[in-house]
């Protein structure tokens, strides 16, 4: 029984992910074809398809069986890849997860998901080792990708020893695929479910009728593979569609991402607001680099701010499009269009999206005005793990709830006016105000303390702090230095505010509530 999804789509009752973006090119004869560059190898599908394979045994032949997980934290590599898809060839769950994280986060996830297994590259291996081993309840086999030595598994010394076939586990279309964690205001990060069939709605039609991807097309993406966003655009999307990918492992500093596009020529980019414009920041860039392979650039994760479209036109001659993704939808849902954008908006749905703007109640609102943007599509997530109450504040029905406040122009673009909660984003990526407020509870100096986005001289929201400080403290340029990198050490280094100041008291509610809004500065800028 198939699914007539859209014309020329259809996905089979019984269907296994790893199968379409990987099987199916040794099939339809695309073996030879170049799928991934990394480093100076140029590895065709066929040279993945064998890694998989061979991957996808080694982790079967530990014992780990269908539908348990398996965690990623490695860099962008092929081992990524043939991790990700060889997992799922054998009906297991990779959960793929952000290298910049503290062990105790990696214990959370380790934990919260019962991961048997984890490919981890030998740089990150020693913050899985820091966890105290009686803390990981049900983690089993520690693989790591490069050097090893006791007390672990060698990546390569697994697939050495393993056969390079492999017949894909039976798996429904509707069977979980792969988890991917996202973080909210409070409480723990959540495991976002995403299921066999998720990933061929994104590349149909977003990847292929939005930024029309081709077999030609060869794609860099700044958002790193962990990533939903980078997952997508950088392996699955070009994997769905048999185009080619360049992997990175390092840090996509500003400078990189230029000699990246010189050497290996993508023409398609995929960033997000704050690499666009670090990248603006190197002057004599057009000059000293050849930028002429890119035909699109794309970018989500934040707005991007009309003036870094602008300037970015001016100097590169390219436009860059603007859409907005979540987790929970896997993609991006509404886009901007070649040649149609509007700068500082969202765009348009992407077709086979649905999009309504509501109020408290959840009724629709009229155009123009300001409400909750909820979205409708086919490849949004089954579930939160083991997060019920979540799942049901964040799915309505057919409909998932982005948080997001937006509003419709009469031309029917969507713009972006914040979000609905507390939440920033800050180059792309979640920060709850409330996990930099807590980090810093716990500096002896600190005895309130508030969070709130602040747009710096580039509109670009970053955190700040008010404190206010025990009596025997007082405020000082050290001491404000000394709170920041108190907050690197303890949580992810992205998060801490960028700026603090120290104030008498903070505004409260009644009822002793802060009141964040009332020290937000919505349009002032930083220097
Ligand atoms: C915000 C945007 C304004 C918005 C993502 C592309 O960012 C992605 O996923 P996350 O789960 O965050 C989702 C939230 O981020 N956001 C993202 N893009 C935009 N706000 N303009 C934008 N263009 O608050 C949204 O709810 O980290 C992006 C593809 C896949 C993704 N997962």
């Amino acid at each position: 029984m198939t699914e007539k999804l859209l014309p020329g789509i259809d996905i089979p009752e019984e269907f296994n992910i790893a199968s379409h973006l990987i099987d199916r090119h040794i099939k339809e004869g695309r073996g030879k074809k170049i799928a991934v560059y990394f480093e100076d190898r140029a590895m065709t599908y066929q040279d993945i398809y064998e890694l998989t394979n061979k991957t996808g045994n080694a982790i079967k032949s530990l014992g780990v069986r269908r539908e348990e997980r398996v965690m990623l934290l490695l860099p962008d590599c092929p081992e990524f890849i043939a991790s990700f898809l060889g997992a799922i060839k054998i009906g297991a769950i990779p959960v793929p997860i952000n290298t910049v994280m503290t062990p105790k986060d990696y214990e959370y996830y380790l934990n919260d998901s019962r991961a048997q297994a984890i490919v981890v590259s030998d740089d990150l291996l020693p913050k899985i080792e820091e966890i105290q081993k009686k803390n990981l309840k049900y983690l089993k086999h520690v693989i790591v990708v490069g050097k090893s030595s006791g007390g672990v598994l060698s990546y390569q010394d697994l697939i050495e020893s393993a056969s390079s076939k492999l017949k894909a586990e039976e798996t429904n279309k509707d069977d979980a695929a792969f988890w991917l964690y996202s973080s909210g205001t409070t409480g723990k990060p959540k495991g976002v479910v995403h299921l066999q069939h998720d990933v061929v709605y994104c590349a149909e039609l977003y990847a292929r009728q939005v930024i029309e991807m081709s077999e030609d097309d060869r794609v860099f993406s700044v958002s790193r593979l962990f990533f939903a966003a980078g997952l997508g655009a950088a392996f699955t999307f070009p994997f769905c569609i048999g185009a080619s990918t360049i992997l990175y492992p390092q840090r996509p500093l500003p400078e990189n991402v230029f000699e990246i596009i010189h050497k290996y020529k993508p023409s398609i980019l995929f960033g997000v607001p704050t690499s666009y414009n670090a990248m603006l920041q190197i002057e004599g860039a057009e000059k000293k680099y050849n930028l002429d392979s890119l035909r699109t650039c794309l970018s989500a994760g934040e707005a991007l701010p009309n003036t870094i479209f602008m300037l970015w036109k001016k100097k590169f001659g390219i436009e860059i499009l603007d859409g907005i993704g979540s987790t929970e939808v896997l993609h991006i849902f509404c886009s901007n269009r070649s040649g149609q954008v509007q700068p500082g908006s969202s765009g348009k749905p992407v077709p086979g999206y649905e999009l309504k703007i509501v109020d408290d109640e959840g009724r629709e609102v009229s155009q123009g005005e300001i409400g909750l943007l909820m979205v409708k599509g086919e490849s949004s997530f089954a579930y939160y793990w083991n997060k019920h109450q979540k799942t049901k504040e964040t799915i309505i029905g057919e409909w998932v709830n982005t948080g997001d406040r937006y509003y419709q122009d009469s031309e029917g673009y969507y713009w972006y006016m914040g979000r609905g909660d507390d939440m920033l984003k800050v180059g792309g990526i979640w920060v709850s105000p409330t996990e930099i407020e807590n980090t810093m509870y716990e500096h002896p100096a600190v005895l309130e303390a508030a969070v709130v986005g602040t747009e710096d001289r580039d509109h670009l929201v970053k955190p700040e702090a008010f404190i206010v400080l025990r009596s025997e403290y007082s405020a000082s340029n050290e001491l404000a230095t000394e709170i920041q990198n108190f907050v690197k050490s303890e949580i992810a280094p992205y998060k801490y505010p960028r700026w603090i100041r120290f104030v008498p008291e903070l505004p409260k509610t009644a009822t002793g509530k802060i009141q964040r809004f009332k020290l937000r500065r919505d349009m002032s800028s930083k220097t």
